[in-house]
């Protein structure tokens, strides 16, 4: 390192601009060398794949000398540093996001000419990276990005699946779920670091011992794994800052039970060592609900320790007083998945490093934050105690520890209120005992957020009252936001094109506010001519793939009509899928004069459903055969298609979004923390079609509610509509749509019966009650599609209003409200 000498160590800083050069001459040698000596294939015949691969490592050797580079600033400059912890990172594609933000997009599109190659097939080779479910994993890969571009000194932590989220694939329009080894062809991207493992404790016993007149509790493990670092660059845009997401990984450990090989039994030890391994091996895939299972209370802990562990000695590599620990380090909780974390470093500090309950537990509370994604009670974790305990006895003991400081301190302030008592502490009573994570997490952090204005409320007067009551100055709201890198400049290189031309700068990129200018030429007829264009471009893009997809040819005249997400109750595709028969219905009964007057719509669906969520997997089989029936009926033709677009994920999202005229985000009022996807439509000239629910309602106050449509039963008038229950009237237009379901007007009918049953029943997600205002929605934005100036006039609006919804200005807030860090900016530009 540069040792004591600041003034050379500056000197150096200022003239290193990067070993590797970025001609195109330079890129193209650099590819061959990657061809001939890392794909190991001759330079003189390598198909696209290998092209591919080569490319992605030239890419990845100037990510790691920026790495390099930033991370030995940051060791210098010695700021506190933010730790991003969360069990789910949806990042997609890196090699396109990776050249842009680097800004040597062209530079490599025209070294790969000069080969032979065009960059954008090269593009389409490279598989998702998807170690995340849905909205809050994604969420996750657009903060990085964020963190990166802003020149905080971040680091991400989570767990190296090998088997990401499962592979759809639709057979008789039933979903059948796919492994997902992403791993097959290696992956470019990553580095592993040998030299960066930790070993990781399970099971075995706890047992006091005196020492010196001290007590300390011992504990002996039963099984120890290894945990690898895989380090995978997030480059910065216009910034030579490129910071970590380090995934680990397990491996069986050395320690892991020579006991086995000692007594002789050889084959299974070695057996038994293959298991480590499978603590990394998949994701869970259902986004619903926690499961009590053991394995993943093993991958939640297994990624903390391992984080834990390289925290506290990253620490430890200058710092000998862990007074100074609040100072150098934030730990960011994304949902309670890694709030283990809480209990780990009490442990390490109290066990390990002897720093007594008082100090630890002092220092502890400076440094986590938590943010809750979560809107029901339902969906927090709660981990059985016999579980708990077996997997980890001495953080069982902690917790409760935790837990009886707390409550003897809250009887102090509430008094004896059982009631409340109860229901705060961290502990649940009850046939299976069971530890509140959301509550441990709420009790040691500083900070608590919700990730959106209404959900921040909920929070506060619903779900946890009792807590905000007690901490008022604990709870903030940092509504969500997504990165303009990846869903314009990436996913929308046409409109990102145009938008710099009429703002006459790329600063948006960087400064998202800057989009609002764009609000002045709204009704100019030639931008608005050009986005026309643009938009029409996207949809010849879409409209061939889902020609390829699904072999429904669709027309561009038609309105784009998307509803993309995972599939879910509360989503309401249901909705959706009975507003298109609706629709069918309606133009069957037409008189044949009065049907130039409809306004033709391609209605497109995607999403995956949970593998074990039933109810999720009839709505998939339901709009396929909705489907079925319309797009084979000639009478209907272009007025009316319905296509569902199989294994949605990042890089179908990036092709999709684009293209949609309007999206449709239905949530029953009060069940969407925030919603993320709109933001994406939002940003890309799309109009939504929405309740007010989650970030939806600051969209509205952004782009005020004459640019978008929306309907349905506000959060405050849910609770008293399902109230009355069955009591309010079902629409005739609703009852109708079900009968044709009943009646098999799709075929199925048995198995669509469940389906119409939970509508007709108790309704709990009031399809019926929003119906009529739903049918008025749409009716809407029919009539705005057939203006194309005032729908263009819309569309525009939507992207200048789209700034707020910048995951730049969501991690600007966290970093100066919650975290405490500034930026380290490497001193150069990039
Ligand atoms: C979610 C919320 O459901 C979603 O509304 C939110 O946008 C997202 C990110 O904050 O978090 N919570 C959750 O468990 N998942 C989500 O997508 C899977
Ligand atoms: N899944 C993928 C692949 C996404 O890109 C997004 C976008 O945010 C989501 C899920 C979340 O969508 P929504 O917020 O509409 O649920």
């Amino acid at each position: 390192t540069f040792g004591s000498d600041g003034a050379k160590a500056e000197r150096m800083f200022a003239l290193m601009d990067g070993f590797l050069k970025n001609d195109s001459i330079s890129l193209q040698k650099d590819i061959l060398h990657h061809v001939e000596y890392t794909v190991a294939r001759s330079r003189f015949s390598f198909d696209d794949f290998e092209a591919y691969q080569a490319l992605a490592h030239s890419v990845r050797d100037r990510l790691i000398e920026r790495s390099h580079d930033t991370q030995l600033y940051f060791k210098r400059k010695d700021p506190k540093r933010v730790y991003f912890l969360s069990l789910e990172f949806l990042m997609g594609r890196s090699l396109s996001n990776s050249v842009i933000n680097l800004g040597i997009r062209d530079q490599y599109a025209d070294a790969l000419s000069q080969l032979g190659f065009e960059f954008e097939v090269l593009a389409e080779q490279e598989g998702d990276a998807a170690l995340g479910n849905g909205g809050l994993a994604r969420l996750s890969a657009c903060q990085m990005d964020s963190m990166a571009t802003l020149d905080y000194p971040a680091w991400g932590y989570g767990l190296r699946y090998e088997y990401g989220l499962f592979r759809q694939v639709i057979l008789d329009g039933f979903q059948h779920e796919q492994p997902d080894f992403w791993l097959n062809f290696g992956n470019p991207w990553e580095t592993e670091r040998v030299h960066v493992t930790y070993p990781v404790k399970f099971y075995g016993v706890v047992e006091e011992e005196n020492l010196n007149g001290e007590k300390r509790n011992i504990w002996t493990p039963g099984e120890v794994v290894e945990a690898v670092a895989y380090d995978n660059p997030i480059p910065g845009y216009g910034t030579r800052n490129t910071i970590t997401l380090r995934l680990w990984a397990g491996k069986p450990s050395d320690q892991h039970d020579m006991e086995a090989y000692n007594t002789g039994d050889y084959i299974n030890a070695v057996v038994s060592r293959q298991k480590a391994e499978n603590i990394s091996s998949v994701l869970y895939p259902d986004d619903r609900s926690f499961q009590g299972k053991e394995l993943r209370l093993k991958q939640q802990y297994f990624f903390v320790s391992a984080s834990i562990q390289d925290i506290i000695r990253r620490f430890k590599d200058g710092h000998t007083n862990f007074d100074e620990f609040p100072e150098k380090v934030a730990l960011q909780l994304n949902d309670t998945h890694p709030s283990l974390a809480i209990a780990e470093v009490m442990r390490v500090l109290v066990d390990e490093e002897n720093l007594g309950w008082n100090k630890a537990w002092d220092i502890a509370c400076k440094i986590f934050s938590f943010t809750i994604h979560a809107v029901i009670a339902e969906g927090l974790e709660k981990i059985p105690v016999d579980l708990l305990g077996s997997l980890l006895p001495r953080h069982l003991q902690i917790i409760y520890d935790i837990n009886f400081k707390f409550v003897e301190e809250l009887k102090k302030r509430i008094g004896l209120d059982y009631n409340r008592l109860s229901r705060m502490s961290i502990v649940e009573e009850g046939s299976t005992k069971t530890i509140r994570m959301a509550n441990l997490a709420i009790v040691c952090s500083h900070t608590v957020n919700g990730v959106s204005n209404v959900h921040s409320e909920l929070l506060k007067t619903k779900l946890f009252k009792d807590f905000y009551e007690l901490w008022p100055e604990k709870f903030q709201c940092k509504t969500n936001g997504v990165t303009q890198r990846r869903w314009i400049v990436v996913s929308n290189p046409s409109l990102c094109a145009l938008i710099s031309k009429w703002l006459g700068t790329e600063a948006w990129i960087r400064d998202v506010d800057l989009l609002t200018g764009l609000r002045e030429y709204a009704a100019d007829a030639d931008l608005q001519q050009e986005w026309m264009m643009v938009k029409k471009v996207n949809k010849m893009r879409l409209a061939e793939y889902i020609e390829a997809m699904s072999g429904v040819k669709v027309s561009l005249d038609a309105m784009f009509d998307v509803q993309t997400k995972r599939i879910h109750e509360y989503k309401r595709q249901l909705l959706n899928i009975l507003g298109i028969i609706h629709r069918y219905d309606c133009i069957k009964n037409m008189e044949k004069s009065q049907r130039n007057k409809v306004v033709p719509r391609v209605c497109i669906i995607g999403g995956k459903a949970a593998p074990g969520y039933e109810i999720a997997k009839k709505i998939i089989k339901l709009c396929h055969a909705v489907a079925e029936k319309i797009n084979n009926d000639d009478d209907v033709g272009d007025l009316l298609k319905l296509v569902f677009i199989p294994d949605y994920n990042v890089s179908v999202a990036e092709l999709v979004i684009p293209g949609a005229d309007l999206s449709q985000h239905l949530s029953t009022a009060g069940h969407e923390a925030s919603g993320t996807g709109s933001m994406k439509f939002l940003m890309n000239g799309c109009l939504l079609l929405a309740t007010e629910d989650g970030s939806t309602v600051e969209i509205v106050e952004e782009i005020g509610a004459d640019n978008l449509f929306l309907f349905g039963a506000k959060i405050d008038e849910v609770p008293k509509l399902r109230e009355e229950g069955s009591a309010h009237k079902m629409p005739l237009q609703c009852a109708r749509v079900l009968r044709m379901v009943r009646d098999g007007h799709f075929g199925f009918k048995d198995y669509f019966e469940s389906l119409c049953d939970k509508v007709e029943d108790n309704d709990f997600y009031l399809l019926g009650s929003d119906f009529e205002s739903y049918l008025e929605a749409q009716a809407a934005a029919d009539k705005a599609f057939a203006d194309p100036q005032k729908w263009t006039q819309m569309s525009i609006l939507s992207t200048a209003g789209s700034g707020r919804f910048s995951s730049d200005r969501t991690i600007r807030d966290y970093a100066e409200k919650t975290w405490g860090v500034e930026p380290c900016r490497f001193p150069s530009d990039g």
